[in-house]
């Protein structure tokens, strides 16, 4: 193996303001706002602060198959939160996630606003509001619960450690690439012996669990995040690749999944949006 580094670490750690490494711009040691900034407000019950990565769009496919339903109450306002500008650093966006990132929700349908953060919990929150994509029964929404914390606990070794350090850090170390390669494959295997046997996360029923799992592990598989299809030979991976494509099948899944995005990353992008008619044009990338 390649020696990377003759880093000895000192003995108490000390933040490098010159650091020039991936998302260096954002990275703090501290948290809190550094900014004076108010969030905006549109006109719809529901006020999402997000941006069209995974994390991101799980929520708005949920929102997106809601309406799909027939759910008027899940009407939604997305603004785009610019993260690698430090917009999740404003006041404003503070108040709604003190951990600073998206996605952020506020709730303004009751008698005072409601602030929902981390992806899973805004995916709990809305899927009981509306009563849909989390089964009642208990045995189907104990497997839904088990899946979708199973994508908050992996997703950051994946994002995290592998995409990291694949794709984004300035020095390819091979260790680290090693052990998080290592780590994405044993996930996307987990996976895959799980949707040889079942047509969804949680057996037979579409629900939350696919919605978050989704825009992690079927962009890895297709090379659309960290474009690692060929390094980690996805293509091996048939139920969850027959699964993947099962889902961008779903209109909400293909609306959702264009939301605060921009035209580095999608076909179609949708900056932000206010009203059902930003998603039926397909005008703008
Ligand atoms: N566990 C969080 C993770 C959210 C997250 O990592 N968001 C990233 C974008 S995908 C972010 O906002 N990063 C900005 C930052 O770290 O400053 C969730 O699922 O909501």
């Amino acid at each position: 193996m390649s020696d990377t580094s003759n880093y000895t670490p000192p003995a108490v750690w000390s933040w490098n303001q010159d650091d020039k490494g991936g998302f260096a711009s954002i990275n703090r040691p501290i948290s809190g706002p550094t900014h004076d900034k108010e969030l905006p407000v549109g006109k719809h019950p529901l006020q999402l602060y997000s941006l069209g990565t995974p994390n991101g769009v799980k929520v708005t496919i949920l929102l997106e198959e809601l309406l799909a339903l027939g759910h008027a109450g899940a009407e939604y306002d997305a603004w785009f939160i610019n993260i690698m500008k430090g917009e999740q650093f404003s006041s404003g966006f503070v108040a709604a996630n003190p951990n600073s990132k998206i996605p952020a929700l506020v709730d303004r349908s009751g008698p005072s606003p409601q602030r929902v953060f981390e992806s899973g919990a805004i995916l709990m929150y809305l899927a009981e509001k509306f009563g849909a994509f989390l089964p009642a029964e208990p045995a189907a929404r104990t497997a839904t619960l088990s899946w979708l914390f199973w994508q908050m606990g992996s997703a950051p070794y994946l994002g995290g450690g592998f995409g990291h350090f694949y794709a984004y850090a300035p020095i390819k170390i091979e260790y680290a690439i090693n052990r998080f390669a290592m780590e994405a494959k044993r996930q996307l295997d987990v996976l895959d012996k799980h949707l040889a046997d079942n047509e969804y996360m949680a057996g037979s029923t579409y629900t939350i669990a696919d919605m978050a799992i989704w825009p992690w592990y079927g962009a890895l598989v297709k090379g659309t995040v960290y474009k690692a299809k060929e390094f980690l030979a996805t293509d091996g991976y048939t139920h969850v690749n027959r699964w993947t494509d099962q889902l961008a099948e779903r209109v909400a899944v293909q609306r959702g999944n264009r939301v605060n995005t921009s035209s580095s990353f999608r076909q179609h992008p949708v900056h932000e949006r206010h009203d059902a008619s930003d998603l039926d044009r397909t005008d703008e990338g």
